[in-house]
């Protein structure tokens, strides 16, 4: 294979992540490419095309805050940005701080192994070889896409989609018979818009989901200049929150069990009007006491039952697990299109879809024919983009090998027996759980401060010690089992992908974390070997 370039360091993915490791590592005058399997930069806003994609995270928070032009002159023009925009001002963060030129665009990651001898990565690509002394992988959290065995499946003979790999042209539905398979955040969002289309379409449920209403809008001009005013402070203060998110209600520190009746149903509605990631906030102890949860997830019930006409159909779409155990969605008129007569709900919670035919789905004892069948069915989170590299470290040890009982790192960053390979948002640290972008830049201000001080100390390699990962994992899930997330099937635990491990793989709670990755830091990178 041929040998295409040699840096002193190297970035995997050109999405939000890989963007800024690029930025600021080319400031600091490190040799620094990058490698993308896209076509183009924006990461999982360049996969995720599918209609009604948008980002749950409001758009003056879900941008980067590292340089005040940028954020001053990037003009948002809704209160969650749909995919189009927020690919649009990835594109434009490259252009403006010149970063394509330091990307190899369809150039796919095969293998990465670590050579003892010289200290250096040797990265296979679909492109040739670039040996690098640290590799950086931006490669996102929910970037490998979660194909399921469907019997059947190469028997379809329509159009088979998935959300997470979405065509580039636009996909017109006009006179479709369209099933969907899955009802997660993707599909709650698409159904609505892919529904207002279709001649007929059919939802295939196998576990309902909690949404709230997002309430998009077009952002009130008024609001937009009053955060940009106030930038650094609400950045700032965004920092200090668990989730790193903001929201017009401030924290409290109330139990929803205790609450008066009427007084949980007005704070409730109250939120439930106000849209957003902030219902969830309404009481402190909803993701703690099974009590508290019940009563909020009894609340979203009887509003799915006043949403949806149908009793059959509202009963099956209100969830019974745990609120907020899996991830929340937050949809535009998700519930309410269970009311149009060419929309069906399938229940297949008991069976599962029995096979693919060549015109359609066999599920819950019936045949359906469709021209276009899509797979909202989700992806192999955290750790999938990581474990599909191939990466090999010291001793020949495989990460498939090293992960095999879970993902086992430190600090979210650093892989004992794998020196100088740094994880942006990896397993273990906040990121999904957080704002993603607020997440990515701690994380590459954190790794941009680490190589300028190994530099600075003539230092060439970093690893992570197995105490301090083996203790990080511990950490990580002794505040996960304090929680009610381990009580239900999600991604976080990699329970949706058969045969993966079950481990809660992020870290709950930024403040600390931050503070931690920084102690670390000044007490010369403690938990990790510098040779
Ligand atoms: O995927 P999911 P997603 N047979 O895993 C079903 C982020 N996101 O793409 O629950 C039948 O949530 C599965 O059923 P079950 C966000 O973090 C962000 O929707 O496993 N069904 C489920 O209903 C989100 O959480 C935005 O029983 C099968 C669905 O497929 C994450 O991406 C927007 C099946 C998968 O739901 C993933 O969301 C969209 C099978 N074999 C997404 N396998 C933003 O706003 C799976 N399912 C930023």
């Amino acid at each position: 294979m041929r040998l295409v370039e040699e840096c002193d360091v190297l970035v995997v993915g050109a999405g939000f992540g890989g963007l800024y490791a690029l930025y600021l590592l080319r400031q600091e005058g490190f040799h620094v490419k990058g490698v993308e399997r896209a076509s183009g930069v924006g990461g999982t806003w360049f996969w995720n095309r599918y209609p009604g994609a948008r980002c749950d995270v409001e758009s003056l928070q879900y941008s980067y805050s590292f340089d005040d032009e940028l954020q001053q002159e990037w003009e948002w023009s809704e209160r969650y940005a749909a995919q189009p925009e927020i690919l649009e001002y990835a594109e434009h963060v490259a252009d403006r701080f010149d970063l394509s030129s330091l990307i190899a665009f369809d150039t796919n990651v095969e293998a990465a192994t670590f050579n003892e001898d010289s200290g250096r990565w040797r990265v296979e690509t679909s492109q040739g070889v670039y040996e690098a002394q640290f590799l950086v992988a931006a490669t996102g959290c929910l970037s490998t896409t979660n194909l399921p065995k469907f019997d059947g499946l190469s028997n379809f003979t329509g159009d088979v989609l998935h959300t997470g790999q979405w065509p580039h042209e636009p996909v017109d539905f006009t006179g479709q018979r369209v099933g969907i398979i899955g009802t997660g955040s993707s599909a709650v969002q698409a159904i609505p818009v892919i529904a207002a289309q279709a001649a007929h379409l059919s939802v295939f449920q196998r576990t309902p989901n909690y949404s709230v209403p997002a309430r998009n809008e077009p952002l009130d001009p008024r609001v937009q200049t009053a955060t940009k005013q106030n930038y650094e402070a609400l950045r700032q203060a965004a920092q200090e929150e668990r989730s790193g998110i903001l929201s017009v209600f401030p924290p409290n520190e109330d139990s929803a069990k205790d609450a008066d009746p009427l007084e949980f149903k007005n704070r409730m509605d109250e939120r439930w009007e106000e849209g957003g990631f902030g219902f969830y906030r309404a009481y402190a102890d909803i993701g703690i006491d099974p009590t508290s949860n019940e009563r909020v997830a009894e609340y979203v019930r009887s509003q799915i039952v006043d949403l949806v006409d149908d009793a059959a159909t509202a009963q099956l779409l209100a969830p019974t697990n745990t609120i907020a155990c899996k991830r929340p969605c937050l949809d535009t008129g998700y519930y309410e299109t269970f009311n149009l007569p060419h929309v069906e709900l399938v229940d297949i919670s008991s069976e599962g879809i029995e096979a693919i035919t060549s015109d359609g789905v066999r599920a819950a004892g019936r045949d359906f024919e469709f021209d276009v069948l899509i797979l909202a069915t989700g992806f192999d989170a955290m750790t999938g983009a990581l474990l599909n590299m191939n990466i090999t470290g010291k001793g020949g040890s495989t990460l498939s090998n090293a992960w095999s009982a879970g993902p086992r790192n430190y600090l979210g960053l650093s892989i004992p027996e794998f020196p100088n390979l740094f994880t942006v948002t990896g397993p273990g640290s906040p990121s999904v759980l957080t704002n993603m972008i607020m997440a990515i830049e701690q994380h590459v201000e954190w790794i941009r401060d680490c190589l300028v001080a190994l530099r600075q100390k003539g230092i060439k390699t970093i690893e992570a010690s197995p105490q301090a990962a083996d203790s990080w994992v511990d950490h990580v899930n002794r505040i996960a089992n304090q929680t009610l997330y381990p009580t239900c099937n999600s991604w976080y635990l990699g329970a949706n992908i058969p045969g993966k491990t079950r481990v809660f793989m992020p870290l709950i709670g930024y403040p600390p974390y931050a503070e931690r990755c920084q102690q670390v830091a000044d007490n010369n990178y403690e938990g990790f070997a510098l040779a």
